[in-house]
């Protein structure tokens, strides 16, 4: 195998990991998983919870969880430019903003969508709204042109993967104007455009 395997799910948590790839000049083939394929012996040997993204490389490692493959790979493509140098403040930003999302926003997402595993549904969705919304808010109080500073990084990629998954978007994003302006910044990259025009 010479290209990176993404498993995952159309539209879902694997577009960061293509994004990477992409705007790293990687070769890569999209695995979409169904649900019996995810709950399959196979996939769980990959990814023991049955979840998307995993990642298999090259030489055949295979790796889970987003946050996981977004450091590996920003190790792996050092000169993409998705992250600041050894020592440069914005380096240790982009791991902050990224384990942030990852943890908070990430985690909304998942009670917003699959509220039924957390509790009575209407009020698990109504509060992971609310949260999400918090979030956005907090986002926004930022000043700096991206997440970690005066350069987009990988942070600014996931940010804008959350951000895709919601369905009143342009609400949201109509009143926060930080925010939105990442939005667009990283909504106008050709390699990013590439990757959502190319979900199956
Ligand atoms: N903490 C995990 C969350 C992964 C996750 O929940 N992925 C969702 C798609 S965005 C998934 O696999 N959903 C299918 C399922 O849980 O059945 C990560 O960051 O990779």
């Amino acid at each position: 195998m010479t290209s990176f395997r993404v498993y995952g799910i159309s539209g879902a948590g694997s577009l960061v990991v293509e994004y990477i790839l992409a705007l790293a000049g990687a070769n890569y083939e999209l695995i979409c998983l169904e649900k019996e394929d995810r709950d399959g012996e196979a996939f769980r040997r990959i990814s023991p919870a049955g979840q998307i993204p995993a990642l298999e490389t090259p030489e055949g490692d295979t790796i889970f969880e987003s946050l996981a493959i977004t450091i590996y790979l920003l190790e792996r493509f050092p000169d993409a430019g998705l992250i600041a140098p050894q020592g440069h403040p914005q380096r240790m930003h982009c791991l902050q903003w990224l384990s942030f999302l990852s943890s908070s926003l990430y985690s909304a997402n998942l009670r917003f969508y699959y509220p039924d595993r957390y509790g009575p549904e209407n009020e698990v969705r109504s509060m992971a709204q609310s949260e999400r919304r918090a979030i956005y808010d907090l986002i926004d109080a930022q000043s700096l042109p991206y997440l970690a500073g005066e350069t987009m990084s990988a942070a600014d990629l996931y940010l804008y993967m959350l951000l895709m998954w919601d369905e009143t978007l342009d609400e949201e994003l109509a009143s926060r104007p930080n925010m939105q302006r990442i939005a667009e910044k990283v909504g106008a990259l050709p390699e990013v455009q590439g990757v959502m025009a190319r979900q199956p």
